[in-house]
C-alpha cells in the first residue's frame, strides 16, 4: 500500500505527531528521525495546528551553518596569470549526505561541498574562474552556471564530457566572470526538478570591476524549498539550508548600518517566491546587473532562477520581521528576524 505524506500532514500534526510523521516518511524514504523530542513554539492565532519551528537541528553535526553561510563568500585560490588576468580556483565534492532540517527530521541530500547551498562563489567581472568539480556521490551530476561561457562549459548533458560527470569522475569548467551581476549555479543533470530540489545549488557573485558602493554588512541568501517525502512538493521552505533558522537566529544589525542582501530563488515546484522587509523598504537591482535600482519596495517576488540585490538601512532599534510574503512557505520555514540594536 502507498503512503502519502504532504505538507499538509505536517501543518495538521504538532508535537511529538511531528516526530511520529517523521517515522512515517522514513518508512517510505530513508528519512530517519534523529532526536527523540522537540518544543513547538509556533501557534495559529486560534491557538491550535501548531508548527514546526523551535528548536535548533545539529549544525555541527549538518557541517554547515545558515548563518555561517550568510556572511561566506568564497573567493577561491587566487593567482594571476601569464597575461595578467586574475585567476581565481576551486575545488567542489559532490557528496550524497543527510542533513537534518527540522529537529528529528533528516532530508537525504545531494550536496556541492556538503552543505546547502553550495559555496558563494565570488569574482570580480574579467577574472578567469576555474572549478573543479568532483563527482563522489552516487549518481551522475554537473554544475551549470548562469552568465556568459562557451557551450562545452555549459553543465548540460549533450555539450561534452562536463556536462554529466559520472561517479568517481572529475570535471573542469573554466570560463571569464562576466557579466557583473548576481548569477547562480545549479545541476543540470536530468531529472533536473529533482537535482535541484536535492540541494545542488548555490549563488555566483560577479562585481563590477570598479566595485559597488560600500556597505557595512553583506550577505547572501538562497531561497529553495526542502521535498522530503519526493512527492514533487515542498514540504518546507528555507533560505540557507535550514528552515525557520533565521526566525531562531534573529540577524544582527544596527541602526544606520547600510545592509547589501544578495537573494537567489531556485525554489523548486513552486512557481513563485517573495521577500517582504517589514517596517522598512529596499533599494532593488534586479539580477544586480545595473549599479542604479530599479525599485524602492518592501516586497519582491522571484521565479525561479531569478535573483537581485537589496538594500536597506534601519533607522529605529527592534525586532523586524523578513519572509516570503506567500504566507504558507512562511509557516512552513521561510521566515527570518532582523534584531536592531542602536
Ligand atoms: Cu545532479
Amino acid at each position: 500500500m502507498k503512503t502519502r505524506f504532504s505538507r499538509r500532514d505536517f501543518l495538521k500534526l504538532g508535537g511529538v505527531g511531528l516526530v511520529a510523521a517523521a517515522g512515517t516518511a522514513a518508512a517510505m524514504n530513508n528519512v530517519k528521525p534523529v532526536h527523540g523530542s522537540h518544543r513547538l513554539q509556533i501557534q495559529t492565532p486560534e491557538g491550535h495546528d501548531s508548527l514546526p519551528g523551535a528548536g535548533d537541528v545539529d549544525h555541527e553535526r549538518n557541517g554547515f551553518d545558515p548563518g555561517k553561510v550568510l556572511y561566506d563568500f568564497d573567493y577561491g585560490k587566487v593567482s594571476t596569470l601569464p597575461n595578467g588576468q586574475t585567476l581565481r580556483e576551486y575545488e567542489v565534492l559532490v557528496i550524497n549526505k543527510n542533513i537534518e532540517v527540522v529537529p528529528g527530521i533528516e532530508f537525504p541530500a545531494w550536496t556541492y561541498n556538503g552543505r546547502i547551498p553550495g559555496p558563494t562563489f565570488r569574482a570580480k567581472e574579467g577574472d578567469r574562474i576555474r572549478i573543479t568539480l568532483k563527482n563522489g556521490s552516487t549518481h551522475p551530476h554537473s554544475m551549470h552556471f548562469h552568465g556568459f561561457h562557451p557551450g562545452n562549459m555549459d553543465g548540460v548533458p549533450g555539450t561534452g564530457p562536463g556536462g554529466m560527470i559520472e561517479p568517481g569522475d572529475e570535471f573542469t569548467y573554466e570560463f571569464d566572470a562576466e557579466p557583473f551581476g548576481l548569477h547562480l549555479y545549479h545541476c543540470h543533470v536530468f531529472p533536473l526538478a529533482r537535482h535541484i530540489a536535492k540541494g545542488l545549488y548555490g549563488a555566483f557573485i560577479v562585481d563590477p570591476k570598479e566595485g559597488r558602493p560600500p556597505v557595512d554588512k553583506e550577505m547572501v541568501m538562497v531561497m529553495h524549498g526542502i521535498d522530503i517525502d519526493f512527492d514533487d512538493g515542498n514540504d518546507f521552505y528555507a533560505v540557507n539550508g535550514i528552515p525557520f533558522y533565521f526566525q531562531n537566529h534573529p540577524i544582527q544589525i544596527k541602526v544606520g548600518e547600510k545592509i547589501r542582501i544578495y537573494l537567489v530563488n531556485i525554489l523548486e515546484f513552486d512557481l513563485i517566491n517573495s521577500f517582504h522587509l517589514h517596517a522598512n523598504f529596499f533599494h532593488y537591482y534586479p539580477t544586480g546587473t545595473s549599479l542604479t535600482p530599479s525599485e524602492f519596495t518592501d516586497t519582491i517576488i522571484q521565479g525561479q532562477a531569478q535573483r537581485g540585490i537589496l538594500e536597506f538601512t534601519y533607522k529605529y532599534p527592534g525586532m523586524y520581521m523578513f519572509h516570503a510574503h506567500v504566507t504558507e512557505f512562511a509557516e512552513l520555514g521561510w521566515n527570518g528576524m532582523f534584531e536592531v540594536t542602536a
